[in-house]
């Protein structure tokens, strides 16, 4: 799939940090020293409705990343996938009695269409479940001639018990796993498997479904899991820097493709780090597709909000934070942005050099970007109350928040 076209990341003075971030697995910070090409896998969408702002900010957390890493002047190999076939997305599609292809195609082109203006980087590998499906099923016969999955009808299970290091991302008790693995896309309480929180890798053909040749599998499609491991070791291989998305997905998701990649590489882990956004709510309950609580990207373009504005609502929560969309949310970010324009129009002003440091060292702080915010706020407030002369400085903080912050004032 092609992914959306990058905006430029002007280049700074100097040289940025190392990140440091918080890593689920070992649940506690870590810094991150990758050579001179970062590898990061972030989990992409199910295209069946339109992005919100849980989405936007989970997908701005890991442009951070890659502005991060850019600054210390390495290349970022980053790879994200399009769940472009799973129940949810099958589901919507009967319902509204459309094309389950259409669907996807229709709500990836928005997808790529609110990343541009949000001037998120884009991956260079934007990868469809559907495309991965070669990919995908030699590692479902591997796992399953190691004997670490078993045929149920048909349809084939990885086997949890497989895997001693299982639960090594999450860190939850059998019984939480068992709740999260029935509300989040998992069947503990199909009759007959070996443990109830055993996760599908490929789902014998329904009659009605899509499906595809799946060699010594039969023909049939995908299980969530296995589709981002096969699409992260074939382009990222073992062993990449991070591995990203919401608090959701740390259980089944993360925990599954962990271990799947563990049996069938003898690795863990798969990512040095497993970093885990917060989750935006509207009110009072998580932004979800499923409940329909949701204030869409493409909807604030349409009403004439400047995504720059967006962006900047995003930026003022802590990644890791859970937090509430508000209107007031966004009218403080539209605020902040006038105010930001204002004090970089000014032909000079006071000196930006130790700016641009705060910035960094916030960012490099696991993404501390409030106080990133916070530290520009006080350059533009003291410029504001006074008549610096530096020439340069206006332009220099204009291209640090663009850089580092993915503004554009
Ligand atoms: N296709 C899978 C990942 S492989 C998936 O979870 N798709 S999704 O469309 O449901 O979500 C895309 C990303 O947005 C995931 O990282 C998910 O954790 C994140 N996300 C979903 N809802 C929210 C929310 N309310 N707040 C923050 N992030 C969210
Ligand atoms: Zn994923």
């Amino acid at each position: 799939m092609h992914a959306w076209p990058a905006s430029e990341v002007p280049a700074l003075p100097g040289k940025g940090r190392d990140l440091q971030i918080h890593d689920t697995a070992t649940q506690g910070t870590i810094t991150l020293a990758p050579g001179p090409v970062a590898r990061i896998y972030v989990c992409g969408i199910t295209p069946y409705d339109a992005t919100h702002i849980g989405h936007a900010a989970t997908y701005n957390a890991f442009d951070l990343v890659q502005r991060v890493w850019l600054d210390t002047k390495r290349q970022v190999h980053y790879v994200q996938n399009v769940t472009d076939v799973d129940d949810p997305l099958l589901e919507r599609a009967l319902r509204d009695g459309q094309d389950w292809t259409e669907l996807a195609e229709r709500e990836t082109a928005l997808f790529r269409e609110d990343m541009t203006a949000l001037r998120m980087l884009p991956p260079q590998h934007y990868i469809g479940a559907v495309e991965a499906i070669p990919g995908i099923v030699p590692l479902v016969e591997r796992l399953r001639d190691a004997g670490a999955a078993y045929d149920l009808d048909g349809d084939i299970y990885f086997s949890v018990e497989s895997d001693a290091n299982f639960g090594a991302v999450s860190h939850l008790d059998a019984e939480a796993m068992r709740l999260l693995s029935a509300e989040r896309g998992g069947d503990p309480e199909r009759p007959g498997k070996k443990n109830p929180l055993d996760p599908m890798l490929w789902m014998a053909a329904r009659p009605g479904e899509p499906s595809w040749d799946g060699g010594s599998l039969g023909r049939g499609r995908p299980g969530w899991h296995i589709e981002c491991v096969a699409i992260a070791l074939d382009h990222l291989g073992m062993g990449f820097d991070i591995q990203g998305g919401g608090s959701d997905l740390v259980f089944p998701h993360h925990e599954m493709g962990a271990s799947h990649a563990q049996v069938l590489t003898g690795e863990f882990p798969m990512a040095k780090a497993y970093v885990h956004a917060g989750m935006v709510a509207l009110h009072g309950e998580k932004m979800s597709k499923s409940k329909g609580n949701l204030v869409f990207v493409s909807a604030l373009r349409r009403a004439g909000v400047d995504p720059a504005a967006i962006r900047l609502a995003l930026l003022s929560h802590h990644y890791r934070a859970d937090w509430e969309w508000t209107d007031e949310v966004l009218e403080q970010a539209v605020a902040r942005l006038g105010r930001w324009r204002a004090a970089v129009s000014r032909p000079d002003g006071l000196p930006a050099d130790a700016l641009v440091e705060e910035v960094r060292e916030a960012l490099a702080n696991d993404l501390d970007a409030p106080a990133a915010l916070a530290a520009v706020d006080r350059w533009v407030d003291a410029q504001n109350a006074s008549d610096g002369d530096d020439e340069s400085a206006p332009g220099l903080v204009s291209r640090t928040v663009d850089a580092l912050l993915g503004v554009a004032l």
